[in-house]
């Protein structure tokens, strides 16, 4: 996500950081080319100078360290300025105590529906509710079909969607309170309408509704690829209804991190969690550190190894460490390997949290990888259960048979085959030497 700033950060850092002294026009290029970065990520230019005016001094005054390179020395101030600017290190509780009403607004297309959507489903699994306790409502009445469009997103993750009688907003936000008061819903989720402008009516709109049903939470969803222009937005908004915090959608985009910048520096208000893609799952906890890492061309380990631990399901590890374990696999384990990997996201996604990797592999090798694991998917999905589970002998008649299920060539069958014998070497291996160093399922 922050790739081209990612690798301006890494290639300055690399020339400066092995320097044992770095000489006042050095420092002076690096200010500049932290302003540069910063300017070509969107960052606005305000942000940008109370950045500089607050590091700049720090740099220059930097003490000679015996055991501190002076470019180490430089990266670390710029790194712990950045996570300062997005918000330090306090924790932010993303989603408040149970019998909330947690309440959406911002531009059209920010992404509103479907954040209520992921939010129902991360409040359904880290606060383990059922599902029918969070109740959904929408009163955009401004575009047709946008109830509609809730309605679906709730379905999709089983929470309960509730349609007004009432066709004005506030009635209607009315009557869906009331609905869920009435059915002691454990939380209330209400989706608002949006505009292509912050102009009065929808202002007023909102004013009304939330001076009359006085939400619990009310969260401004801020779409990302609007950089600094988002700076604004989010001050209209602030100043004509208030909100506590704010969600940054679309981050999974060429979004640069300008809308973060700007948010936190003209609000100090929260960024409780960042939309990461358009499905259901793709929301991510805001952690200014994490964010500054990846800046920095350092990587995100942290946010992979916490989307691993929520989307692998429990069972299917232990069942795959046991097979491991137990030193045979089969092609049906292969398979779920593979799909595994493909639940934590697209190979482009995974790439972004690699440290020191993001911007480093080509698109194209990307692409090449995402369709190898898709044919090789297609392939286990047209076997026999015995074929997958390696009882059967594949001869030329079945990888035919196979070939065409899937519509690969019978060749590619023979590389899947290739890739498996040689995962099976390994698995004999890790069986013999018992856990082998970094090889973690
Ligand atoms: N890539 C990506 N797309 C997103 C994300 N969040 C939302 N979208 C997409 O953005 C588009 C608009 O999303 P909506 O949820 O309909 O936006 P909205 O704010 O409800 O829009 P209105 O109801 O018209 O005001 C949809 O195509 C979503 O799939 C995200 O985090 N990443
Ligand atoms: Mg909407």
């Amino acid at each position: 996500m922050f790739d081209s700033i990612a690798a301006r950060f890494t290639t300055l850092f690399e020339r400066i950081k092995g320097s044992s002294h770095l000489s006042q026009n050095q420092v002076d290029s690096v200010i500049e080319e932290i302003n540069d970065a910063l300017l070509s990520a969107d960052v606005p230019q305000e942000v940008v100078k109370a950045f500089l005016h607050e590091v700049t001094p720090e740099l220059k005054g930097q003490k000679v360290l015996k055991s501190v390179k002076p470019g180490e020395q430089i990266v670390s101030h710029v790194y712990k300025k950045l996570v300062s600017f997005l918000g330090g290190d306090s924790t932010v509780i993303g989603i408040p105590p149970v019998s909330s009403t947690i309440m959406v607004m911002g531009l059209q297309g920010a992404g509103k529906t479907t954040t209520i959507g992921k939010l129902a489903r991360l409040i359904i699994q880290e606060k383990k509710l059922n599902p029918a306790d969070i109740v959904v409502g929408s009163v955009d009445f401004y575009r047709p079909a946008a109830i509609d469009q809730l309605e679906i997103v709730a379905k999709q993750v089983g929470a309960q969607f509730y349609r007004a009688q009432a066709t004005d907003a506030l009635m209607a936000a009315k009557e869906i309170k009331a609905h869920a008061v009435v059915h002691r819903a454990k939380y209330l989720l209400l989706d608002t309408a949006g505009r292509l402008h912050t102009d009065q009516d929808l202002l007023k709109e909102l004013q009304d509704i939330t001076s009359d049903i006085a939400p619990e939470r009310k969260i401004l969803i801020l779409d990302a690829m609007m950089g600094q222009e988002s700076l604004n937005v989010a001050r209209t908004f602030y100043t004509a209804v208030g909100f506590d915090g704010a969600i940054l959608t679309k981050m999974d985009s060429h979004t640069r991190s300008g809308a973060a910048f700007a948010f936190y520096y003209s609000l100090k208000l929260p960024i409780y969690y960042v939309g990461v893609g358009e499905k259901a799952e793709d929301l991510t906890s805001f952690i200014p550190a994490r964010m500054a890492q990846r800046m920095l061309g350092m990587g995100d380990v942290q946010s992979l190894l916490e989307r691993a631990d929520r989307e692998i399901k429990e069972n299917e590890k232990a069942r795959l460490e046991k097979s491991l374990m137990a030193g045979r696999m089969t092609l049906q384990d292969f398979a779920d390997q593979i799909a595994m990997v493909g639940r934590l996201g697209s190979m482009t996604q995974l790439m972004q949290y690699m440290p020191g990797l993001s911007g480093k592999v080509s698109e194209q090798d990307l692409k090449k990888g995402e369709i190898e694991i898709r044919r090789f998917r297609a392939i286990i999905d047209s076997m026999t259960l015995k074929e997958k589970q390696n009882k059967i002998n594949l001869d030329l008649s079945r990888k035919k048979r196979i070939a065409a299920g899937a519509g690969v060539k019978v060749a590619d069958i023979d590389i899947l085959l290739d890739r498996f014998e040689k995962t099976q070497q390994f698995v004999k291996l890790f069986k013999k030497f018992g856990n082998i160093p970094g090889f973690k399922l």
